[in-house]
């Protein structure tokens, strides 16, 4: 299909490239995927316009930002970036968006830079690689904190999208993933890391008070759609500590965007559009983790996705919640 949106694709600066190390495969292709992550010219459009991508909006690498302790390094570093993303977004308006890479560090200060990003270099909205050290290696502080109810606030009234994207549980809390760190990153431990996060973010009555914010999410809903029904079930009997106005579903269902980033398989994607809806599902690849070419092999040629599908989740949603000019 000609004319898709992608937007879980990464870039990185030399600062945060070192991050990305371990995700990269063997040394010898370590030299390719820094020059893949670290571009953000020829070869990424050349790549997109052999597989039907026409725009994407680029992203920090993980965990990025919120991996910075020092809060003043992560205002300045996050700065950095931004400007790094919209000098290529200038060279390529009509193929790159970006999103803000945010000092969560300082809720006022990400407030403040989401928008500058915004209302001064027209970014699409913010990702922000899961929760937040500061100060302490092992700290990890989650966005449902009442610390962040002003920064939500500064979303709404913004009216761009948060995209919630995973990273690494950090070593203090992830005794049960010792002997297995493969369990800990992308295979399963981001999903889990990224679905809890989410789903805090619904138990805290966050959406009862900002009823018009809208979070984006990856790898077709980093396992929650499957788990869905059952939450909601038991809840019933087990609500504790669940700050929520309403069902914990029903916050997922209106507030939740998903794409297809970096999983690519039919079974999940039913799952999937069934539970959200055609109108929450949206196409993305999540280079250069993943290949642009194997999400659009998978995507072009499902046989169950529509063709009415394809055209509305593989573009036109995300001309809607972008408010892209384009048709
Ligand atoms: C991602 O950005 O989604 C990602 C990483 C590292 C490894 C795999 C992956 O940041 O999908
Ligand atoms: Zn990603």
């Amino acid at each position: 299909m000609q004319g898709k949106i992608a937007f879980e694709e990464h870039i990185a600066i030399q600062e945060t490239l070192e991050q990305t190390r371990a995700f990269a495969g063997d040394s010898a292709q370590q030299h390719q995927f820094n020059r893949r992550i670290l571009d953000v010219g020829d070869e990424r459009l050349e790549i997109m316009d052999r597989t039907g991508i026409e725009f994407a909006i680029l992203s920090l690498n993980a965990p990025g930002i919120q991996a910075v302790l020092d809060t003043r390094r992560a205002i300045d570093l996050a700065k950095k970036a931004n400007d790094h993303m919209a000098a290529a977004v200038a060279r390529h308006p009509e193929r790159f968006g970006a999103f803000a890479a945010l000092p969560m560090q300082d809720p006022d200060a990400a407030a403040q830079e989401l928008r500058r990003c915004v209302e001064q270099l027209g970014f699409k909205g913010a990702m922000v690689n899961g929760f937040t050290q500061k100060d302490d290696p092992d700290s990890a502080i989650y966005y449902d904190l009442p610390q962040y109810r002003g920064f939500w606030a500064q979303v709404a009234d913004l009216d761009v999208p948060f995209y919630l994207h995973p990273r690494m549980q950090i070593p203090a809390q992830a005794r049960n993933y010792e002997r297995h760190p493969w369990l800990m990153s992308a295979p399963w431990g981001f999903a889990v890391e990224t679905s809890i996060h989410s789903l805090r973010l619904c138990g805290s009555g966050l959406f009862d008070d900002f009823p018009t914010l809208k979070i984006c999410i990856g790898h077709l809903g980093e396992n929650i759609p499957f788990g869905l029904w059952r939450l909601d079930a038991r809840m019933r009997f087990s609500p504790r500590g669940y700050r929520g106005r309403r069902p914990l579903g029903d916050y997922f269902r209106e507030h939740f965007h998903v794409t297809t980033s970096g999983n690519f398989n039919d079974p999940a994607f039913r799952c999937t559009l069934e539970v959200l809806g055609r109108d929450k599902v949206y196409f993305s690849a999540d280079y250069p983790f993943e290949q642009m070419q194997d999400a659009a092999d998978w995507y072009d040629s499902s046989t169950v996705i529509s063709e009415q599908d394809r055209l509305q989740i593989g573009r036109r949603n995300a001309v809607r919640l972008f408010r892209l000019d384009l048709d």
